[in-house]
């Protein structure tokens, strides 16, 4: 999708968990490739809080270490968020009911973050398949190159915002030709055949991804102002931000049952959906494609892309401070496994592929290993399993995971187990709560 560092090395090996502790070097600089070569390290306690204490139950992580993780990935990883703006106003901009040959309904939505015109807004593509009972679950994702990139449907609006370099792009300027430029990440048809409604956002109509887009993003307008402080926040955090209020719209749309939103990402915008599931709590159920560091790789394993080189790379998504952890990452007060924590007890997905090395597929498999205290505390099962699974073997109950053979992408063999991991735990059982 994006262009991605260069990694060498041979596919994982599925080794098993033991090896995580493997004696070693206490501080390691450049990045690493080789399973053997992971040395010991420590993850924070998911039932533990600051001060010691453990938690009890559900009431105290609710209440105590929930809030206190959030505050905490917000000081030193993703930067606080503003609340909703109070004047946050949608605008549908069109509903055609005989799209894509008749299957689906489109609507498109213009979400007005300050409630004018003329102040920042992105657009929200959304597909109801036709002929399904109503209020339906629905699919909510960023997208990499803008809604028309996701079909070849030429009734989709062409974004107008910064579209980066992908096919069909011009001097940053999306043209007819980038229509469905990225379907092959986007079933449409097949989401919609399986009884789902589909919602899509392009996150650079949130803000721009590029080192100055602060200026002409969300961040801009709803500050604060001037120079970053350490904790203030980045990118991935206002993207996630976005995710939020596209789902503001969802909860007054009657098409859509936003009870059963689940939300999924990619890569970077996996981080991003990771990030928002943490802390906004509508979302019933959370995808992680991919995301790898920053999302559900552990930062403590020394293995694939290191805190050095994605704040080198990527300063801006993250909140000024996490750079303070670079080639320091056992004195980062969370890890990854809290983020898929926060995500508890709702049903959670991790996904990682074979060839994917600078994702660390087997660190995000450990991550989700290490959030499983938590979804037991609520009385769910976890993985399900202790042993890192071989490629194309779907595992999981409450927490989903699979690790596919091939490179770092979001393919049809992905959302077929999205698919099945949904029907499972939200289709069958509208306005039920119970996953809540
Ligand atoms: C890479 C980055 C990863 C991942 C990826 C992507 O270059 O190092 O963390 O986010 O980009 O989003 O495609």
């Amino acid at each position: 999708m994006k262009r991605r560092r260069p990694f060498r090395g041979s596919a994982p090996l599925a080794l098993p968990l033991a090896l995580a502790a493997a004696p070693g070097f206490a501080q390691q600089t450049g990045t690493n490739d080789v399973e053997s070569r992971v040395p010991s390290y420590t993850l924070p306690d998911p039932l533990r809080l600051t001060d010691a204490t453990l938690v009890q139950g559900p009431t105290d992580w609710r209440e105590k270490r929930r809030p206190e993780l959030l505050r905490l990935f917000e000081e030193h990883v993703y930067g606080r968020s503003p609340a909703r703006p109070a004047a946050l106003r949608f605008s549908v901009l069109d509903t055609d009911p005989r799209a894509i040959g008749g299957l689906a309904t489109r609507r498109q939505i213009r979400v007005l973050m300050d409630g004018t015109e003329s102040g920042p807004a992105f657009d929200i593509l959304l597909y109801l398949p036709n002929g399904r009972p109503r209020p339906l679950p629905v699919f909510l994702g960023l997208n990499f190159s803008g809604n028309h990139s996701v079909h070849p449907d030429p009734g989709i609006r062409l974004t107008s915002s910064w579209g980066g370099d992908g096919p069909g792009v011009i001097d940053g300027h999306a043209t007819d030709a980038a229509r469905g430029s990225s379907a092959s990440a986007w079933p449409v048809e097949r989401i919609l055949d399986r009884g789902y409604a589909l919602a899509t956002v392009y996150y650079g109509d949130i803000e721009p991804d590029k080192a100055n887009g602060l200026k002409d993003g969300v961040r801009a307008h709803f500050g604060p102002a001037g120079a970053l402080a350490a904790s203030d926040w980045g990118a991935i955090a206002a993207w996630a931000w976005g995710l939020s209020r596209a789902l503001d719209y969802l909860e007054t749309d009657p098409d859509v049952d936003a009870h059963r939103a689940l939300l999924l990402g990619h890569s970077r915008l996996g981080k991003t959906a990771l990030w928002a599931g943490a802390q906004d709590e509508r979302f019933a159920m959370v995808i992680s494609n991919n995301s790898g560091e920053g999302g559900a790789a552990l930062a403590r394993r020394w293995f694939g892309e290191t805190v050095d080189a994605i704040t080198s790379s990527f300063p801006w998504w993250f909140a000024p401070r996490f750079r303070d952890y670079a080639g320091r990452e056992a004195s980062l007060p969370v890890d990854q496994h809290l983020l898929l924590a926060l995500i508890a007890p709702r049903p959670l997905y991790v996904a990682s592929a074979s060839e994917d090395l600078w994702a660390d597929p087997r660190g995000e498999f450990l991550a989700a290993k290490g959030a499983e205290p938590v979804y037991r505390l609520f009385g769910r099962d976890g993985l399900g399993v202790d042993d890192w699974p071989v490629p194309d073997r779907p595992i999981g109950g409450t927490i989903g995971y699979h690790l596919r053979r091939g490179p770092h992408a979001l393919t049809a063999y992905d959302w077929e187990q999205y698919l099945a991991f949904a029907d499972r735990h939200l289709h069958a059982s509208p306005k039920d709560d119970s996953a809540r």
